[in-house]
């Protein structure tokens, strides 16, 4: 990667242009109408006339300080506006780089609202049609989709920016092309997405696999940098063809293995790469769900990589551990519950037969209130098969779900 500082190296090719841009003044000013020059077999004259005609300067330089002068000159010239290049190179990185990052970012938060990755664009649209910009299917696996290609469980076309929404200019890079959008089919389907499912190859200069495991990446977002080789124009036109032999060729290709290096040349030769590539993995996420959670789905089947949690049927969860609950109302019998929930443990009845103690149905009068016997004080429908009584709370029923 670049290390220079682009600041220092603007401002060094600044001051550099100033002072090659004072000496070529100072040097067309003693040439200019101001001034008459003349030569003579070693020497370059230069004076000015007073309103007599006399010469008011004669001096002169030598040739060889003349040819020191637009020298020294050239090569103040040649520095700045070397670094201004690589200033105005660094810039366009810069700026392409942020764009690949706020397409993550972008792309990062459709994924959390909508349970799965966006499908790619076409990259063949013009800007300014309905197509621009959006992801030709919300169904990535099936079909072909014209603008975009399928390839070994990838769809590789443009990037969605009007899907997720972002300004269009987040479609191209800073030198006017289309950035790639790479992603797993599977993960951009509905239902499918599962973060262990990733089907793209990401390698560096080496062919070494540069995401663990190999072959694991969720998508890619590739810039194809100056030369712009196999990329669409803005204008959704094929650029320049994929070349056949350079390291950057391997993400223009065609096929589901990009190259993500930092290694950058510009050679043009086998080892040439100017590509700015970002790649998703699941180790990437720091999220991925541990083996053994449970999480409520509203789906008829649990998705792949999970199995449904059948001691969930039909039951409210309880948070596991030591419960205590105390009621002191002041003045009256105060009381304390304490339940312990095991890990797994199950109980409690979603309807309940109610008997004559708990609920208080009858009584016997005590002694000295002129009353003896029992005392029916409510009405039960049989004294052995009381009624069953709902005494759940509002639900909602959802399919629960453990990992595997
Ligand atoms: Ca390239
Ligand atoms: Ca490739």
């Amino acid at each position: 990667m670049f290390t220079e500082n682009s600041q220092a190296i603007f401002i060094s090719a600044f001051l550099a242009g100033l002072v090659a841009g004072f000496l070529l003044f100072y040097l067309l000013s003693a040439i200019s109408a101001r001034f008459r020059i003349s030569m003579d077999s070693k020497w370059l004259h230069w004076w000015r006339e007073d309103g007599r005609g006399r010469r008011r300067t004669d001096r002169g330089f030598t040739l060889i300080e003349v040819a020191l002068v637009v020298l020294i000159g050239g090569i103040l010239l040649g520095a700045a506006s070397s670094g201004l290049l690589i200033y105005v190179k660094q810039t366009a990185i810069k700026t392409t780089e942020h764009r690949l990052a706020a397409v993550d970012e972008a792309i990062q938060q459709f994924l959390s609202l909508n349970g799965r990755l966006p499908c790619a664009a076409p990259l063949t649209e013009p800007p300014d049609t309905a197509a621009f910009g959006r992801e030709v299917t919300d169904q990535c696996d099936t079909g072909s989709f014209p603008g975009t290609q399928s390839t070994g469980g990838v769809r590789i076309g443009a990037v969605p920016v009007r899907t997720i929404n972002l300004p269009d200019d987040y479609a191209i890079d800073a030198w006017g092309n289309r950035l790639t959008y790479a992603v797993t089919e599977i993960l951009a389907s509905p239902n499918t997405y599962d973060p262990d499912m990733g089907a793209i190859s990401v390698e560096d200069s080496n062919g070494n696999s540069a995401i663990t495991p190999a072959g694991s990446a969720h998508y890619v977002l590739v810039s194809h940098g100056v030369d712009g080789n196999g990329a669409y124009t803005v204008q959704g036109v094929q650029g320049p063809t994929c070349p056949g032999a350079t390291l950057d060729a391997e993400n223009c290709n065609g096929n589901n293995t990009f190259r993500r290096s930092g290694l950058r040349s510009d050679t043009g030769d086998a080892a040439h790469f100017d590509d700015l590539v970002t790649a998703r993995a699941v180790s990437a996420f720091g999220e991925a769900m541990p083996p053994g959670a449970v999480m409520a789905f509203n789906l008829v089947a649990c998705p792949p990589g999970w199995v449904e949690f059948t001691p969930a049927v039909g039951r409210f969860i309880a948070g596991a551990g030591d419960y205590t609950e105390s009621y002191n109302p002041g003045g009256r019998p105060a009381w304390s519950f304490s339940q312990t929930y095991a890990l797994g443990d199950t109980g409690g009845y979603a309807t309940w037969r109610v008997d004559d103690a708990e609920l208080g149905l009858s009584f016997t009068a005590p002694e000295g209130t002129g009353f003896s016997g029992s005392y029916e004080i409510a009405h039960r429908p049989s004294a052995t098969d009381p009624l069953p009584m709902e005494n759940r709370p509002p639900y909602i029923a959802l399919l629960y779900c453990q990992k595997t």
